[in-house]
């Protein structure tokens, strides 16, 4: 059948939501259409696609203790999903860059592929299967960081030992034919430098390299199909989804014909989506413009939550009163299709979001999302780092070694115990909506999510004593920031919170504190 690839996807007539005020006819020619022509990340192949609940992405932990975090604590806590680095064999420097270039294995030696076989800093194929198997048995459904963009822009070795040179991969095999160059043809990049030199071009979006990382030509079926393979190879593996690197630099036409060639994962499900596009572009270039491919990545959301919590000592930026409106009514895109985080690997260094180095005010920023009902949330757990290009703990040969949360080199986020009391009143909650908003027009915001579970935030430097309505019945609580209940008291000889009669509670929020109640901690 021939499609014209520029024309607007074809859908049912109703649009995506069915109702019954069609004819049997039109329902049936619809659903014809429908199947011949689309199937892409929004289930509208009529298969249900993954929606991850909350995730930790356990940035360059290798796969070992990958697998040892799903079982002692990722599965335990509620998280029901951990995304991992690119699995792919990647560039291996042998010698450093020049300049200020001190670093020999920087972190981001993974972001660039040579081939698509599973030996990697992070470990092995069969530690990776292995990692795979013993999340999921825990309950921790894996999602993939696919750099399927590009392939690496420099150095001739990898870790998996296969050699290459820009625009020749053996090991895949890619050879010139399967990239943009510069150049004036179809397929070639125009802009004098081959490189990306406008991001607010499309023609050179999409088709000029990025950061000299060799652009493979993902309109072509053949580089299609070996994409889908690689992907198609991990799903065999038990992965769930996929984090896609670069994707504003694919576009959607190409992000599409490769989706429609993945298979469905282990639960039957379409696989998730989660598309890489940073804000800021015009048009098809914006994050909005790519919610018809699949899920974003929520990194403008990354920047309101860093000015909301974030305030310096000589100019103050924002303020929790803020995020009363928090989502696509402060222009976000919708709450879901996008995977919302405090920050990622990017933004932890690049001043756009909150980091550890923020201490109890990140920690913060983090429980108010798991709260906050917007987006799939995801918690970032990485390495510590004093310079932006530091490799995460390796062996001399770049190997990433097991992670150690009594070191001080990784954060661990996910274990601490604020955060995952606010994962089970996540979970607990679930999609009850916000009610109950309360700010002091400043540092203090408290809400409930239907009668379910309350919270309240306190980003100030001194205790705020507030009483409020909270939804939930009259009783005593135990707050899941420090305890849990247990009989008829609650752990860690923590204090139990009263709601009266009518719903209100009256109780003091510490400075960067917050107090979670839900009623699965009800006395
Ligand atoms: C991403 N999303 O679109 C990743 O989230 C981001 O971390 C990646 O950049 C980028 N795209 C490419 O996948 C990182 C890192 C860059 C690094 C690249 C490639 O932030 O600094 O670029 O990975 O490893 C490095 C050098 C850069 C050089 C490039 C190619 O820093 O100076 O460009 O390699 O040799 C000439
Ligand atoms: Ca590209």
């Amino acid at each position: 059948m021939d499609r014209d690839l520029n024309a607007p996807r074809l859908r049912p007539p109703w649009g995506t939501r069915r109702t019954a005020m069609v004819t049997v006819a039109a329902v049936a020619a619809g659903f014809a259409l429908w199947f011949a022509t689309s199937a892409d990340a929004n289930g509208d192949d009529g298969h249900r696609t993954d929606a991850p609940g909350v995730t930790a992405n356990m940035f360059e932990w290798n796969w070992s203790s990958v697998a040892r975090e799903c079982t002692n604590h990722l599965g335990p806590a509620g998280f029901r999903g951990v995304q991992v680095a690119p699995p792919a064999d990647s560039l291996k420097r042998t010698s450093l860059g020049n300049g200020s270039d001190t670093v020999l294995h920087p972190w981001w030696e993974v972001y660039q592929p040579v081939d698509y076989t599973l030996t990697s800093r992070m470990g092995t194929a069969a530690q990776f299967a292995a990692m795979v198997s013993t999340c999921r048995q825990a309950g921790v459904k894996v999602y993939v960081d696919a750099v399927i963009n590009h392939m690496t822009g420099q150095g001739n070795t990898s870790y998996g030992g296969q050699s290459y040179t820009h625009f020749s991969y053996p090991a895949v095999p890619y050879t010139a034919a399967d990239f943009h160059q510069k150049g004036t043809g179809p397929n070639d990049c125009s802009s004098s430098s081959g490189g990306i030199e406008d991001f607010n071009n499309v023609h050179q979006v999409f088709k000029c390299e990025l950061l000299g990382l060799a652009d493979l030509n993902t309109s072509d079926p053949g580089v299609q199909s070996r994409l889908a393979a690689y992907l198609n190879t991990l799903i065999g593996y038990g992965v769930s989804g996929f984090r896609v690197d670069a994707a504003k630099h694919i576009g959607q036409a190409d992000l599409d014909a490769i989706y429609r060639q993945l298979h469905r994962t282990k639960d039957g499900l379409r696989p998730y989506w989660a598309l890489e596009v940073f804000g800021g572009g015009p048009g098809i270039l914006s994050p909005q413009a790519f919610t018809t491919s699949g899920s974003v990545l929520g990194l403008d959301g990354v920047k309101q939550i860093r000015d909301a919590f974030k305030s310096y000592p000589d100019q103050h930026i924002g303020s929790l009163a803020t995020l009363q409106v928090f989502g696509s009514g402060s222009g976000l895109t919708p709450s879901d299709r996008t995977l919302s985080f405090v920050t990622n690997h990017d933004t932890e260094r690049n001043g756009d979001a909150l980091s550890y180095k923020d201490g109890s005010r990140y920690l913060l920023a983090n429980e108010w999302l798991l709260a906050s009902g917007y987006g799939s949330p995801q918690v970032f757990s990485g390495f510590t780092f004093s310079s932006p290009d530091d490799s995460p703990p390796s062996d001399a040969n770049g190997i990433i070694t097991d992670a150690d949360c009594g070191t001080g080199r990784w954060t661990c986020t996910h274990r601490n115990p604020g955060i995952v009391g606010m994962v089970g009143w996540h979970n607990y909650v679930g999609k009850a909506q916000r009610a109950n908003f309360y700010t002091d027009g400043d540092n203090v915001i408290a809400f409930s999510r239907g009668n379910r579970g309350w919270a309240a935030f306190n980003n100030g430097t001194s205790p705020k004593t507030i009483t409020v309505q909270t939804g939930l019945p009259g009783g005593d609580y135990c707050n899941v920031l420090a305890s849990q209940r247990s009989g008829s008291g609650c752990t860690n000889g923590a204090p139990p919170v009263h709601v009266d009669s009518h719903g209100l509670v009256t109780t003091t929020v510490g400075p960067s504190g917050a107090v979670g109640l839900d009623r699965a901690n009800k006395l």
